[in-house]
């Protein structure tokens, strides 16, 4: 089957962790901007050096480098017969980006899965992450920061996926495996 998903979320409500073994089931790539980002800052490359002090501040990296990225890693092979977005799109123009792109392919995108968490919990859950992976980008400062670019800039783009009957809301507080299960009912409940 091919099925070709975004999964939607808060800082923190879970995405790159549901991610994985959701993209696993269906057997499709989980591709994640943010992991990207993050190997291109590590190994030093031209991208990483345009998009360290942006992700570090956390603010969003600017829409022609995304989608340019994704545009490129959407080309590769493994990712002809579905993926699994996480973190993309995050902007009003990115999402017409993506749906212009898929659209020149004859295709569309099937599915998006919102994770819905409470902002207080998540900021705990991001501290730790910090103490466990000293993530630049999660001192609680810059995760209030993210937290708000998150309600400007990526939660009105849920209204349009409302709008073409492709969301489906998960509650993403509670345990990892509880939160993966709720997704696949969820999923099957669409007719995934
Ligand atoms: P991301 O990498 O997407 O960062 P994130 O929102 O924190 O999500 P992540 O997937 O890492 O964490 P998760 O919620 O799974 O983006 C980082 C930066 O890259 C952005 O700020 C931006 O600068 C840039 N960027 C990325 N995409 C972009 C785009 N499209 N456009 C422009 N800029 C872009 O998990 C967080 C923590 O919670 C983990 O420690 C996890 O273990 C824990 N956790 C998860 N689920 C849990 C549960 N159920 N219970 C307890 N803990 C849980």
């Amino acid at each position: 089957m091919t099925i070709r998903m975004l999964i939607v979320g808060a800082p923190g409500a879970g995405k790159g962790t549901q991610a994985g073994a959701l993209a696993a089931a269906f057997d499709v790539p989980a591709i994640s901007t943010g992991d990207i980002f993050r190997a291109n800052i590590k190994n030093g490359t031209e991208l990483g050096k345009k998009v360290q002090a942006i992700t570090e501040q956390g603010q969003l990296v600017p829409d022609s480098l995304t989608n340019e990225l994704i545009q490129d890693r959407l080309g590769q092979a493994d990712a002809a017969n579905g993926f699994l977005l996480d973190g993309y799109p995050r902007t009003a123009g990115q999402v017409d980006f993506l749906t212009e792109l898929l659209a020149s392919e004859g295709a569309k995108l099937d599915v998006v899965i919102e994770l819905v968490t409470d902002e207080d919990a998540v900021v705990t859950r991001l501290l730790k992450r910090a103490q466990e992976q000293g993530r630049v980008d999660d001192t609680e400062e810059v995760i209030r920061h993210r937290q708000h670019v998150y309600r400007e800039q990526t939660a009105p783009i849920l209204d349009i996926y409302a709008a073409r009957d492709a969301l489906v809301k998960v509650d993403g507080m509670g345990t990892v495996e509880e939160v993966a299960q709720r997704i696949l009912d969820g999923l099957a409940a669409a007719g995934f």
